[in-house]
Order: C-alpha cells, then structure tokens, then sequence
C-alpha cells in the first residue's frame, strides 16, 4: 500500500481489521480517541516502508544530507497533513464519513506538538515540510521536551500559564531508537596527557554522564514517497551509572533537563539549564551524525561532501566548537584540516537585530559545564586574533573576537566557524550588513546571503483553507497544489466578477466558521459581516499590539464621544502569548482584554467593534483563524521584525495587509503593488535617524494631537476599568519612558491607514480585487521555493529525480 495509491475500500477494510486488532471494539462502540490511534497507526504503518528506503538510499546513492539543528520544532498537528502528503486525504474523509465519522473530529484528538515558541519554531517545520516536498535529503535535530509551550488562560483578563501535557495520552508518530543512544558529558575538568611521542590527549576527567535517547518521527513529503526524518533527543540516567551512587538531586537535574521548553521569545536570560539544553542536542546531534558517517567507508577528510550542518540562530552555535572536538579527540584529527572540514559543513541563519536576542554566556558558566569545549573555543578565538592581527585595526579584532569582557559571544562563534550567514528577509540581510553584523562583514563579505523566509502552503492553504483552495480548483486547475507559483494563474481572473463572488464566499463561510469557533470559545456571538482584522504573533513591545489598540479606542470615542455613526463594522481578533517573566506584554493582554470587556458591555459600540483575544494561541488555532481574515496586522517597528511569517500565511488566505515596511511585509508590497497593500509610518532609515540624532519627543505627539491625548489619557483616568497598575505602566512606557518603540509617533499615520482600509473594504469590487491578487502572488513566499535556495546556495545538496516525482510528473 504504498503512498498515493488507496481506494475507498481497501481503507475501510484495513482501518476496521485494525480497530478490532487494537480495541477489540466496533466503529460505533470506539471512542474518538480510539479511532485517532487506529487511524494513526494505519498512516505511520503505510509510510513506514517509504521511510526506511528514503533513508537508506540517501547512504546507498551516497548523497548529502543537511542537518538542521534548532531548538525549537513547532509542527502543530501532523494527521491531516501526512494524509495530504500521502494522497490519502480525500479518500480517507470519504471513507469515514462513510462509516458516520467526521475526519475533523478524529483529527481534532491530536494535541499540538508545540515544541517551540513562535516564528523560529514554526519556520523550522514549515523547512521540514518544504525539505521532503522537495526530496532534498535533509533531517532536522532538535530536544523532546516532556512539556511544551506552556497553555495560555485568562483569568480575570490576566494571563495565566498552565502546563503543557502533550506527551500524556502518548505520541503516535515518533519511534524511540535506543540503539542510537549516545552518552554526552558535561561538568568535571580536562586534563591533557601529554603522550610519548608528544601527542596531548584530553581527557575528561569526572563527568557527569547524560544518555540522549533519539525519537524519530518521519516527515513526509508531498506525494513524492520522500519520508524524511525529525530527530528530537530525550535525556536519561545511563544505565551503566545507574548502579552508582547518584543523589537524588543528580538524577533529578539529568531528568530535567528535556522537561521544558524555554517560554521566551526573542530574549536571552543565561540560564545554566539551557546551556545545558543546547550542548545535549548539539553534542547528541553532531555524535550520531559522526557516527553514522563512520559507517559508509569513506575518508573523514572528505566529510563536507555528505554532510552540511545548519546552525538554525545562535541556540546551536556549539556545534562548531562540538564538531572541532569530535575531529580532534576522537579522529585525531590536526587543527588546520578539522577547521578547514568545520567551516565548510556548518552554515548559520540569524533571525533577529535585537541585542537582547543575542546570546553570550559567561566564560564561568561555559567553562566549568563544558570545560573541553571551552577549550577550544578559546582556541578558535586565540587563532582568530592571530590571523587578523596586522590584517584589520585592533578594535575591529576586539570587537568581533569571540571571547571578551568575560563573555563568550554564540553569534560570533556561529559566523567565524561557518561559511554562510545569512538573514531571513532582504531589509534584515541588509541591516546586518551594514550595522547588526557589519564588523564581520567586512571581514568576511562573502559569507553573507539572503533567504527570505517562506511557509508551508499546503498545510496554510490546501488545510486550513478547503473553500478557497476548491475556487482555486475550480478557477486554475490544480497544479498550484504542487507548484506554489502557479497561484498567479489567478492574475487572469483579477477583473473577473464571477471569480470575485466566489472568493468573497469562501471568505464568508470561513468567517461564519471563525465566529462559531468564537462563540463556543468565549460564548460571544460576533457580526459575521464586520471586518475581520487580525493581529497574531507573540506578544513583544516592537511587535506593537499597542497600536492596535490605540486605533480601537480611537473608534471606541469617535463613536462614543464624536457621535460617528458610519463606522464600517470590526471585529478585532487577538492571539498572542507573553513570556511568563515579561511583565509589561503581560499588561498589555490584560490592558486590551479590559477594553474589549468595556466596549462588549456597552450597546452603543458592541455592535460596531468588538474585541476577541483567542486563548492559547497556537498553529491549530491559527489554522482556524487566518483563513478568516480581511486585515493581516503587521505593524511592528520599521527595522524591528527580521521577516514575520504570518504576513505571508494572511497573504496567501486573501487578507489585506496594514504593514509597516519592515521584514517581509516590504517583500509582500514588491509582490503585490502598492495599491493592493496599506503602508504606513516610519520607514528603517528614518528610525535610524531618530537614534542617531537622539532627537524623538514623544510627549510632542502625545500633545499636538486631541485624539492620541483622549486615547493615552484613557490608560489613566479611569475610562478603563480594572487597569489601575497596568494602565499607568502602558502610560509611563510612552510618556515618562520616551515610547521605545515609536509607538505615538506613527500612530496618526496608522490610523489614516485604517482608515484607508475602511474605504477600501467598502468598495467590495476593488477589495475583491486586492484580495485576488494577493493570493495570487503568494506562491513566491512558499517554503519550497526558499529550502531550494538554501540547498542549492548553502548546503550544496540536491534532490535525485525519482524523489521529486509530484513536480516532475506534475503529478495530481
Ligand atoms: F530572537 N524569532 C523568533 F532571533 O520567533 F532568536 N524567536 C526568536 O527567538 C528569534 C526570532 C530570535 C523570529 C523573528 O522574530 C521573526 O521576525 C522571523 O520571521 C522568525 O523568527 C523566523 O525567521
């Protein structure tokens, strides 16, 4: 039974035999959960076999393979899509409505696999979808945390974190391989024995010893028979120490270490536990590739022709120093040949220009966890230094060497001991060029490259959205399925009434969709004919969910204060989690669910704006919400957000964009034109400008204009309700504290924006128009065309044919 070939009957047949063999129950008696399991088990069995021979003719054709090593993996659900990738689904769904069973339902049991925070973790399996889709051979390396992302409540409009059990009724896609453990050492001392022929061989002395347990799970692509392989280690006690003493606080701290995930996004903290986390799945990563690689009879010199190792953000940027120790120690390796070998193999994307983001850990931390691999990166730096002394300024080599103030600086090890740097979106590319990372530019400018980001459009396109991917059908065919870019066909229908009405209804019935999920959520019924604006992302200041706000409590008061009565109808959708430790994005939630409370208890507004702030966001909610959309809110500080991905999945669903020009919102208006785009505020030059000449007043703002003064007061004077503390916080960042992000200074700009977006949603036949040929020009934004751009520029891996048979054959 091998991918895209199933019938109707034959699934029926082996689903039922299986429920009977698992549960010994009938399909009417078996619970929703039992029929998932089966269900799952009947998938995972019937790509089994493409699994093993992906793998094994990677070995057997010899090719090279990338391993992409992130701390974060955000799949989400992965039933729907293994069937979409396998060619099942339609048959599958026919199948069991047969048997009187919703496939929405069964797909609904399976808990989210959220092991990651938001865009870094979600881009990372949007490239492994890509990644198989493509046929390239690639694997991604990553940690099993016991517990995910933490899930959201709200109580009382506060934030509450509960933990996440995603692991508790078991995980039916991953295959634990314990004869692929490996031991990974940290704490002790190295001491370096000098041998008889003058050899120094390092040795570690009383380690503590940690088991890294690989889970594999096969990521499968799009109707290709490619069955890659997502890696993700698990710490446990060894057993040969297991007999030894141990306290219970050792055997405690080896169990913790896999347990969680760290909830913040974007921001660094130092912590010794996630140092530890990023040696275990570095070291456990780079040993298992080693080994493997050991198994195919070929020179260890000529390594960099099979392996290519991305270092995804700085998390990973041990790798390098890993790699060189494993080369040395272990294969004996000399300095110059495993450098030469290290640089070639490794590649690093850097995903933000924040310096909170940045990592350094302190040369104490680092040396006495993992005193041999400290060693060698002081080696690496003392021979940096000496390579360019008397080549570039001394303040230049200060500045870029990767040890210095007591701090050992990741980002500096990840581009010194890589071949390839690169930002996800073109502004971002730039700004590390010429500010961010312009230091190392001028040592090394042809490490640097652009790949600008993209998304799964078939789990954001042909899942989540089947009413527009049926117009879409109908409209061009279906070779957009395969070849992303073929949405442009659509450009030929951009004045096509018949073709409007029928996107227009797609939208409709995903909104009526939307508002039924909203009101069995939070039990509020919402007009299903306001515009639909969305802001999700996490909830950061420079993403600048403030904003937002500012505008709805600037239509709040035009209507309750101004007497406007020809307000377009809005229903503002939130969803955005707060690291726990963030105190101020968690007084914005509080702030905007506050607000929203106000205006859903006055009859004078509730029926021209509302306010939804969806708990626990999460790729399954997202799934619901973006096909909905009218407005994608993009609207972070110019210069802020390296590239945003919800830009493009809003994109691709129909939604008009408010943007800023920053990331890859300034990507989506070269795509799509600027009449099919609202932009507005200050552009990155201009913010530069504001830094440079330190000359930004926001109280100046906050005074000229009567409208943001009413709204800024309002955080203050008691119009809000329950937001004593939170209030005065929200007013002090912007008043007392100089308004870090802009937020006064481009609020005039955004609101006439939003006007503009009134004025164009209220001439349906131009909207329908926009909204057409943003879909239309989404397909550039796809994820395969990006990892084909890392494999052809970066990794230097390729495809064979028979591996890329859906494009090739055109096959759907
Ligand atoms: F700070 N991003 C993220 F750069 O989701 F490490 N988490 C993070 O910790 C970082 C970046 C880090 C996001 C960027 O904010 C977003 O603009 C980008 O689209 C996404 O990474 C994927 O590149």
């Amino acid at each position: 039974m091998g991918v895209t070939t199933m019938n109707k009957t034959a699934f029926k047949k082996k689903f039922l035999d299986l429920l009977t063999e698992k549960f010994a129950i009938s399909v009417e008696d078996a619970s929703l959960f039992e029929i998932y399991t089966t269900l799952g088990t009947l998938i995972r069995s019937s790509y089994a076999k493409d699994w093993r021979h992906t793998w094994s003719n990677y070995d057997h054709e010899q090719q090279k393979q990338v391993y992409y090593f992130s701390i974060e993996f955000l799949p989400g659900r992965m039933m729907k899509s293994n069937l979409l990738n396998m060619g099942w689904l339609d048959t599958v769904q026919a199948a069991l409505a047969d048997l009187g069973i919703q496939l929405d339902d069964v797909v609904a049991q399976e808990p989210d696999m959220a092991l990651g925070n938001g865009g870094l973790g979600r881009l990372a399996s949007c490239f492994m979808d890509s990644i198989a889709s493509e046929g390239l051979p690639g694997n991604g390396n990553g940690i099993r945390y016991k517990y995910g992302l933490f899930k959201q409540k709200f109580i009382d409009g506060y934030q509450v974190e509960l933990p996440n059990e995603w692991l508790a009724r078991g995980n039916l896609w991953e295959v634990r391989r314990e004869s692929k453990s490996v031991d990974v050492y940290f704490n002790g001392y190295v001491r370096l024995n000098k041998l008889d022929d003058g050899t120094i061989v390092p040795v570690h002395e009383d380690p503590t010893i940690v088991r890294a347990v690989p889970y594999d799970t096969g990521m499968v692509g799009f109707r290709n028979g490619t069955v890659n392989t997502l890696r993700l280690w698990d710490a446990e006690i060894p057993l040969s120490e297991e007999s030894l003493y141990r306290s219970i606080e050792q055997r405690r701290a080896i169990q913790d270490l896999t347990s969680v995930l760290y909830p913040d996004d974007s921001n660094e903290e130092g912590r010794r536990l996630r140092l530890m986390q990023e040696y275990f799945f570095v070291s456990a990563g780079v040993q298992s590739i080693l080994r493997h690689f050991k198994t195919k009879q070929q020179k260890m010199q000529n390594l960099d022709e099979f392996v290519a190792i991305h270092i995804n953000d700085t998390h990973p940027a041990m790798c390098v120093a890993e790699f060189m120790r494993l080369l040395l120690d272990e294969e004996k390796m000399s300095w110059e040949r495993a450098w030469n070998l290290t640089v070639k193999v490794m590649s690093y994307t850097n995903h933000t220009i924040m310096s909170e983001a940045l990592e350094k850990w302190s040369v104490e931390m680092l040396q006495s966890m993992q005193p041999r691999i400290y060693q060698i990166i002081e080696e690496i730096d003392r021979r940096f230094v000496e390579e360019m002394t008397g080549v570039v300024d001394w303040e230049l080599i200060q500045r870029t060497r990767i040890i210095s103030d007591g701090l050992v600086h990741m980002a500096h090890l990840a581009i010194i001991g890589s071949h390839s740097t690169n930002g996800v979106a073109k502004l971002h590319s730039d700004l590390l060029k010429t500010v961010v990372l312009h230091d190392f530019y001028r040592l090394y400018p042809d490490r640097f490259n652009n790949k600008t980001n993209g998304i799964a459009e078939r789990r954001w396109l042909q899942l989540a959205n089947p009413s527009l991917s049926t117009v879409l059908d109908k409209t061009i065919g279906q070779t957009w399925r395969y070849e992303a870019n073929d949405l442009h066909l659509l450009m030929n229908y951009s004045e096509d009434k018949a073709v409007h009405k029928q996107l227009q209804q797609a939208k409709q019935a995903n909104k009526e969709r939307l508002a039924a999920f909203i009101l069995q959520e939070t039990g509020v019924r919402i007009n299903e004919h306001a515009i639909f604006d969305v802001q999700i992302k996490r909830l950061h200041a420079y993403k600048r969910q403030l904003l937002n706000l500012l505008h709805i409590l600037t239509l709040y008061f035009e209507i309750k204060e101004e007497g406007f009565t020809d307000i377009q109808p809005r229903v503002f959708i939130f969803g955005a989690k707060a690291a726990p430790s963030y105190h101020y994005a968690k007084s914005i939630i509080k702030v905007i669910n506050e607000v929203g409370k106000m205006i859903q208890e006055d009859p004078e507004v509730s029926d021209k704006l509302s306010i939804v702030f969806l708990e626990d966001y999460s790729v399954s909610l997202a799934e619901v919400i973006i096909p909905a959309a009218d407005v994608s809110e993009q609207i972070s500080l110019a210069s802020k957000e390296a590239s945003g991905t919800s830009n493009m999945k809003l994109m691709l669903n129909g939604a008009i964009t408010i943007a800023t020009l920053d990331g890859a919102n300034i990507e989506i208006r070269d795509a799509v034109g600027d009449e099919n785009i609202v932009i507005f505020g200050l552009t990155e030059s201009q913010v530069y400008d504001y830094y440079e000449q330190a000359n930004y007043h926001a109280y100046s703002y906050y005074e000229a204009l009567p409208k943001l003064k009413r709204v800024v007061d309002s955080f203050v004077d008691g119009t809000i309700a329950n937001i004593y503390q939170e209030g005065k916080e929200i007013f002090d960042s912007l008043l007392t504290y100089n308004d870090e992000f802009f937020v006064l200074r481009d609020y005039e700009a955004y609101v006439n924006a939003q006007k503009e977006i009134e004025k164009a949603y209220q001439n349906q036949e131009r909207w329908l128009k926009m909204s057409l040929i943003n879909v239309a020009n989404a397909g550039r934004f796809s994820a395969d065309y990006t990892v084909m751009k890392y494999a052809e520029d970066i990794w230097q891996i390729e495809a064979k044919p028979k591996s890329r048979k859906a494009k090739d054959e055109k096959y759907v």
